[in-house]
């Protein structure tokens, strides 16, 4: 504690849920003072340094923490704000160090984005095994109760480091196993098939879909003709393109996402049989989206929306958990399962057909510390593998396995980025790379090779009764080198109609909607009329529909329409859902139920949801009586921060409502509720969120035109019913029929 505070100060300047006085508020610390405890929730795994020791980079974890500024070697430092000058108007000298230290290291701070997947975010975690695995895999963490330190980081694809979070685009979902046997990285994402089958592709579909290189533009989307140019030229991207323009490609939140492995895997049990199998992780909050306008609106508001999401809620204690699970097929040379290719990263096996069978648990429970360090520095890779999980022959995987590591190299300067604390393994690492850029581990002996008799012959090699990697000695077929890919690769549209067919009305709405929205952002009517034949071959009435918002006319198909069972698992409708970490508006002014809105507040939070107060000005609803916080104004909330809405009052207009002021210039008075409420109801409604109210504030949903009697409102009773109802609507997500239901 510093000079300057008395203990009773400092006990007024205590946070809830942080530990310890805070410094005053305003005046610098003049001596030093100990640093604020971290939050006990903040700790990730622990690290190792490749030789089993803690390090000095450990220690410098810590490093602000110390009393005294120093320089980068150590010296302390008597001022950082002033130059070294020739006097106080006058040159400032290039003998300054600490001058160009500090500017010198800053002009460097920033590394490469990543190619693709640039914009991220992520926690630590458990993964615990259920020792369901077992039979077809002997990956010793999938044991039952095994806990594995884990790392998840989730992605956009296309947009830059700094762009929004609520893009439509596909999202990474990248897992790291810190596991006793080495690091398995699980890089997956929440759409279940990719673009392309070959990975010599891949570098033309992210040109197609990054901005345009000649002004760099659209950021972040693929709402623009090169996207669309390319997809429809080259069919095999139908399924990947179908889903994004689903609501797959706006989620809800990290925490509400599906993630899967793409690929084909090879698992491998104690006896060393072999079982192809797909990787799923299943969201227990179940999988939901935002709709198309809300992400719009949202990318303006808070560009950081899933970002902050997801922080929220685990610093809050709502952790996100998610079963990993997988579909088993049998290894037989031909790699099909019931006639679907399962080389092809393009297709999936539904789940009636193979169902996932859950073999583990994974818990997020604590964010990052440092957002670079961590988040920026992982460094993620297929071809982390531990024993008893193998790759396939998927001519995209390998391309994978390949660039990964390649990638690497260039962003994190060098071969030695195993040796950053977020990517040590925590197994004990033995390896005989030695030197290049950025090494950091002191290696002792004299005999980096082997065999050698010098450093005693160390390290042994491993047998698999000692948990080596052996790969699976799967047969290759006596073939020619060819430039091919099988003939089943060349079905590009039984699977997009699979999935068109398994969407109930809303969805398949929603995708026309998106497809309606993309192709009317693009200039070329080729690429549009292209894109309409592509359609065709999935279905008519979507291709019809989507023609008639271009206005254009629909094609006919040039393939066989194959219409297959649906599959109802690949609709994100129905179910209801545990609403962990919703966050409710609760919107109110001073002459409101206050004691209703705190009944409604506290039983909000009790249902494990996040209640933020909206009222006209900031501060306290009740000043004079129990104070009710307010988190957001009514110049500052939009309704798509929120869930789901209740109403406490029906506000008038404030002083800062356009037009609310009796004004000189003559604006007309608003009469009414504040409109900027109005409007935050309207469009809550028209997203299909829940909305509840109670005593008068019934009113303002009369005002707006909503029923009181329609499903997703609840306006009945005390505030403490009203949250009730509201949480049980708000588990099935959306009132779906608030959405068009024609098709
Ligand atoms: Fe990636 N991908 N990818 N990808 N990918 C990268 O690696 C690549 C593919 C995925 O949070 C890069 O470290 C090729 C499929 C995720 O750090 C790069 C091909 C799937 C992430 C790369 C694919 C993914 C990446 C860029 C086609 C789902 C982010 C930076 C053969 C199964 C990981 C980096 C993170 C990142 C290459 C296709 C998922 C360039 C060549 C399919 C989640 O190496």
């Amino acid at each position: 504690m510093t000079k300057q505070q008395t203990s009773e100060d400092a006990a007024k300047n205590e946070l809830p849920g942080r530990p310890g006085p805070l410094p005053p508020p305003v005046s610098e610390p003049t001596e030093p003072t100990d640093p604020l405890p971290p939050k006990p929730d903040q700790d990730g795994p622990e690290t190792v340094s490749p030789t089993g020791q803690a390090t000095d980079a450990d220690q410098a974890r810590v490093a602000q923490s110390g009393a005294y500024l120093t320089t980068a070697q150590g010296t302390r430092l008597p001022d950082t704000d002033h130059s070294l000058k020739a006097g106080a108007r006058g040159p400032v000298l290039l003998q300054d160090h600490h001058l160009r230290e500090k500017i010198t290291h800053f002009d460097h701070e920033r590394i490469p984005e990543r190619v693709v997947h640039a914009r991220g975010a992520a926690a630590h975690g458990i993964f615990q095994g259920y020792g369901a695995a077992g039979e077809v895999c002997k990956a010793a963490f999938l044991a039952k109760d095994v806990e594995t330190p884990v790392f998840v980081r989730f992605s956009t694809v296309l947009g830059s480091r700094g762009s929004a979070d609520t893009v439509r685009d596909t999202r990474g979902f990248a897992t790291k196993f810190y596991t006793e046997e080495g690091t398995f990285d699980l890089v997956g994402n929440n759409i279940p098939v990719f673009f392309i089958q070959d990975a010599l592709k891949f570098p033309d579909v992210i040109h197609a879909g990054k901005p345009h290189p000649d002004r760099e533009i659209p950021q972040a989307q693929s709402a623009h003709d090169t996207f669309w140019d390319f997809v429809s030229l080259h069919t095999e991207a139908t399924h990947h393109t179908l889903w994004n323009m689903s609501d797959r490609g706006i989620p809800r939140s990290f925490r509400m996402m599906e993630g899967f492995g793409v690929h084909t895997f090879r698992l491998v049990n104690a006896v060393d049989e072999s079982a192809l199998v797909k990787f799923h992780w299943k969201p227990k909050l179940g999988v939901h989206s935002l709709v198309w306008e809300e992400a719009q609106m949202i990318s303006g508001m808070d560009p950081d929306f899933h970002r902050r999401d997801l922080f929220d809620a685990i610093e809050s204690g709502a952790f996100p958990q998610w079963e990993l699970g997988i579909q088993v097929f049998p290894d037989t040379p031909e790699q099909t399962f019931e006639g679907i290719d399962l080389l092809d990263p393009t297709k999936i096996v539904p789940e009636e057909r193979s169902p996932v069978q859950p073999i583990g648990l994974l818990t997020l429970n604590a964010n990052t510390k440092n957002y670079f360090a961590e988040t920026e520095q992982v460094a993620f890779h297929p071809g982390h593998l531990v024993p008893g999980i193998d790759v396939t022959d998927d001519p995209l995987l390998a391309g994978r396995l390949f660039s990964y590591l390649d990638t690497q190299i260039s962003r994190l300067g060098g071969p030695n980025f195993g040796q950053i604390p977020i990517n040590r393994p925590h197994a004990p690492v033995n390896d005989m790379l030695r030197d290049g850029m950025h090494q950091s581990a002191v290696h002792t002996g004299v005999a980096p090779y082997r065999p050698n008799s010098l450093d005693g012959g160390c390290p042994f090699l491993a047998g698999s009764d000692a948990a080596a990697y052996i790969e699976t000695p799967v047969k290759v077929p006596e073939a020619s080198k060819v430039r091919e890919a099988p003939a089943s690769f060349s079905d590009h549209f039984s699977q997009p109609r699979l999935f068109w067919l398994s969407m109930t009305p809303p969805e398949r709405e929603h995708i026309i909607a998106a497809y309606t929205f993309e192709l009317n952002k693009c200039y070329e009517q080729a690429v549009k009329e292209r894109t309409l034949k592509v359609l065709a071959n999935i279905d008519p009435q979507l291709c019809e529909q989507v023609a008639a918002g271009l206005g254009l006319s629909a094609p006919a198909a040039t393939v066989p329409l194959v219409t297959s069972e649906p599959s109802p698992a690949l609709s994100q409708m129905g179910g209801t859902w545990p609403t962990d970490g919703r966050v409710i508006g609760i919107i109110a002014d001073p002459s409101s139920d206050l004691d209703g809105v705190r009944t409604a507040r506290q039983a909000v939070l009790d249902a494990g949801m996040v209640p933020l107060v909206v009222a006209p000005a900031g501060g306290s609803l009740d000043p004079k009586g129990e104070p009710i916080a307010v988190q957001r104004t009514f110049a500052t909330a939009r309704s798509v921060e929120f869930d789901a809405l209740l109403l406490a009052g029906v506000p008038e207009p404030g002083a800062d409502a356009y037009g609310a002021r009796d004004s000189k210039a003559g604006a007309p008075v608003l009469e009414g509720p504040d409109p900027r409420i109005l409007l935050m109801i309207t469009e809550a409604y028209r997203h299909g969120k829940a909305i509840g109210g109670w005593s008068d504030a019934t009113q303002l949903l009369e005002t707006a035109g909503i029923g009181l009697d329609e499903p997703g409102i609840a306006a009945d009773g005390s505030s403490a019913a009203v949250v009730e109802t509201l949480t049980r609507a708000l588990g099935e997500h959306r009132a779906w029929d608030r959405f068009p239901a024609a098709l």
